[in-house]
């Protein structure tokens, strides 16, 4: 299933110095052809679509870099980290409601991980080294009730969010993120805070967190809406 597909793919927008170059709106389904990526900058070139290099059999894959970082976002501006304003916030089902500044972030035990960055599009960061605190500790302190199932993050670059379901989220290395590759998180990868949850695709690890409501269901996310899957390990080949 790929060149007839209905799924709309994921947008990149590329950055030159923070500066976005050009606007892209969501595209909207695409159809066999369509083109869904425009590079900007010195060199122009349009690409018919993101390849996934799994299914690819043009050979195009072998040319289109599949390693590295792409800057995705949703919105047209990226959210402005104010240290002294912004606020994780717990809410939803819980007993207590918390509200944590980026001090008492910092204040809480510090968790460090090296693991692998997927996106469905293909493209694939190895050993990315983060640190942050577990969700387990922001949890408790917020102490979901019964019926709280699962967890929805919500970004504030609006309208991306996503779900977890309670038992996703506390899989060992499910990190709520400060720090990437030994530098506070960049701003374009979400400063200050992005969940990061290596064994599924990148599209769960929403970036600019800084609301976590406790829910009785899980619902689709922001890509999820748009044809992929919910449950978006990496390898399962319905998430492609
Ligand atoms: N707020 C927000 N989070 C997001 C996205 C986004 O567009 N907005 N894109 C997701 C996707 S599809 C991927 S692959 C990763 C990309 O992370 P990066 O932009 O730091 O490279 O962020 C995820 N989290
Ligand atoms: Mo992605």
């Amino acid at each position: 299933m790929h060149e007839n597909e209905q799924r709309p793919r994921e947008i990149p927008r590329e950055h030159l110095g923070g500066r976005p170059i050009g606007r892209y709106g969501f595209l909207g389904v695409l159809g066999a052809g369509a083109a869904s990526v425009v590079w900007g900058g010195p060199i122009s070139r349009t690409l018919s679509r993101v390849i996934n290099p799994v299914a690819d059999s043009t050979g195009l894959s072998k040319v289109i870099p599949t390693s590295g970082w792409r800057i995705y976002t949703v919105a047209s501006t990226m959210p402005k980290f104010d240290p002294a304003t912004w606020r994780l916030t717990v809410g939803g089902l819980v007993e207590t409601p918390v509200s944590l500044s980026y001090a008492d972030l910092m204040e809480m035990s510090r968790a460090e991980q090296v693991s692998t960055f997927h996106c469905v599009t293909g493209w694939v960061v190895k050993d990315v080294h983060w640190a942050g605190v577990r969700l387990h500790e922001v949890l408790e302190r917020a102490k979901p009730a019964s019926g709280a199932t699962a967890l929805r993050f919500v970004s504030s670059e609006q309208p991306y969010d996503d779900s977890l379901t309670r038992a996703q989220a506390a899989l060992p290395d499910v990190l709520l993120a400060y720090e990437m590759d030994g530098l506070p998180i960049k701003r374009e990868h979400g400063a200050p805070l992005r969940l990061v949850i290596p064994d599924m695709y990148g599209y769960k690890s929403v970036k600019w967190v800084s609301q976590i409501t406790l829910e009785g269901v899980a619902r689709d996310g922001y890509w999820e809406q748009r044809g992929y899957d919910r449950d978006a390990w990496v390898g399962s080949n319905d998430s492609r």
